[in-house]
């Protein structure tokens, strides 16, 4: 869809301002005593996964408004990751969400993704729907329900993805839970976990040794009078119960308004607890909008937890996802602005003074501990992130090499005006 030589093209237009602006930032933050090629060793490690669910139109319960070249089956949808990495260097893993899919030929699929040098990310299982071959419904809860063949039915389907992720390559599973109650009464609460965490733990034993279950939570939606998981503590609760294999998995849309995300990754990560993270952004609920699009402090703020963590703790290695809808926007423009944002964050808190920072929190000085941390956010980084981009092959300015050379309409051309992607 793109070759190697148009992002080549498109980087030589682009280099002499670049440049610029690289050595710019390179000097400034020498005279800190910060390497700017560290910065570029740690962002060239960092891949975010996109999920088999982002690359299509989504929708609102309202409606929907599809734009062309949707990805048609999972063959194409590995070809679309396949696109943002070969743009942006970051985006070498693909989760996959079981039933939506369901690979036919695990090792032909294997071996496509190769070919983009793609990997599989957790996998996700589906207990939210009910699937048209199913026995047992899930409108009254998954994992949770008070009849026991749901809960089988649901546990066999979480155990099933495990096997498809086995027969990929990947590593982990995520479970988030739809189960909750809707109205007062409806559920005994403590009835209700303990059977999540006994469901849970038949799928725990079902865990290859080398791999990793993440426990997602959510406040509300879709029950919006209580979540069987709703924050990070009983996520945690689970996670430690279940056994050193599952962690906790953040999604930033999953909190309340004003919940200091920031300090919950660090209370994970002093408790080796912090599996992974689903990114998005958002004004009020789950609201799955592009990364960094209204609170990039916030991200910023993250990261530095994060980068502290990272260093100072034992928590094991973390995946990261995005997990947002695009209702408006091209959903690959959206994602290449996702895993943009991300990267600006992580390189932002990796210019953090930390020795500083100790200082004025050990001397207790507040204003120089605020303004250290502002100093890196206001640090311009972008032309750290490009270089680190075109260092690996990427495009300095991956949406403008994606309109230069017009790929959604060759998408367009190649899968038509009226593609629906499966998922969302
Ligand atoms: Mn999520």
């Amino acid at each position: 869809m793109i070759t190697s030589e148009e992002i080549q093209e498109h980087n030589i237009a682009h280099n002499v301002t670049h440049k610029r602006a690289f050595t710019h930032i390179a000097h400034q933050l020498a005279d800190k005593g910060i390497l700017v090629e560290e910065i570029i060793k740690s962002l060239n490690n960092f891949q975010v996964a996109i999920p088999s669910w982002a690359l299509g139109t989504g929708g609102t319960r309202f409606g929907r408004f599809p734009g062309g070249g949707e990805p048609r089956s999972l063959e194409e949808k590995i070809a679309d990751v396949g696109l943002l990495h070969q743009l942006n260097a970051s985006s070498g893993a693909i989760s996959l969400h079981i039933p939506w899919d369901i690979p036919d030929n695990a090792n032909a699929i294997k071996a496509l993704a190769a070919q983009y040098n793609l990997k599989f990310d957790a996998v996700n299982s589906n207990t939210f729907q009910d699937q048209p071959d199913a026995e047992h419904s899930y409108k009254f809860g998954s994992l949770c329900h008070v009849d026991k063949a749901v809960r089988n039915q649901a546990i066999a389907h979480n155990k099933e993805v495990i096997d498809y992720g086995v027969e990929l390559g990947s590593k982990s599973l995520t479970v988030w839970l739809a189960d909750g109650s809707t109205f007062p009464g409806q559920h005994n609460f403590r009835e209700a976990l303990m059977r999540t965490q006994d469901s849970l733990a038949q799928i725990y034993s079902h865990l290859p040794d080398d791999w990793t279950m993440l426990v997602e939570y959510k406040p509300y939606e879709p029950n919006f009078y209580s979540m069987v998981i709703p924050d990070w503590g009983t996520s945690h609760l689970l996670a430690s119960s279940l056994g050193e294999k599952a962690l906790s998995l953040v999604d930033l849309g999953h909190h309340l308004p004003n919940t200091n995300i920031e300090q919950i990754v660090a209370i994970l990560m002093m408790q080796n607890k912090l599996g992974g993270f689903h990114f998005n952004d958002s004004k009020y609920g789950d609201d799955d909008l592009t990364v960094g699009s209204l609170k990039p402090y916030q991200l910023f703020l993250i990261f530095n937890e994060l980068v502290d963590g990272m260093k100072n703790t034992k928590n094991p290695e973390l995946s990261w996802m995005i997990d947002a809808s695009h209702n408006l926007k091209d959903p690959l423009e959206d994602l290449l602005q996702s895993v943009d944002a991300i990267k600006i964050a992580y390189a932002q808190a990796l210019t953090i003074d930390r020795a500083a920072l100790k200082e004025a929190q050990e001397n207790c000085d507040v204003a120089a501990a605020q303004s250290i941390l502002q100093d890196a956010f206001r640090t311009d980084v972008r032309s750290i992130v490009a270089e680190s981009r075109a260092q690996n092959g990427g495009a300095l300015d991956p949406i403008g090499a994606y309109r230069h050379v017009n790929v959604r309409k060759r998408l367009i051309q190649e899968r038509g005006e009226v593609t629906v992607s499966t998922g969302l």
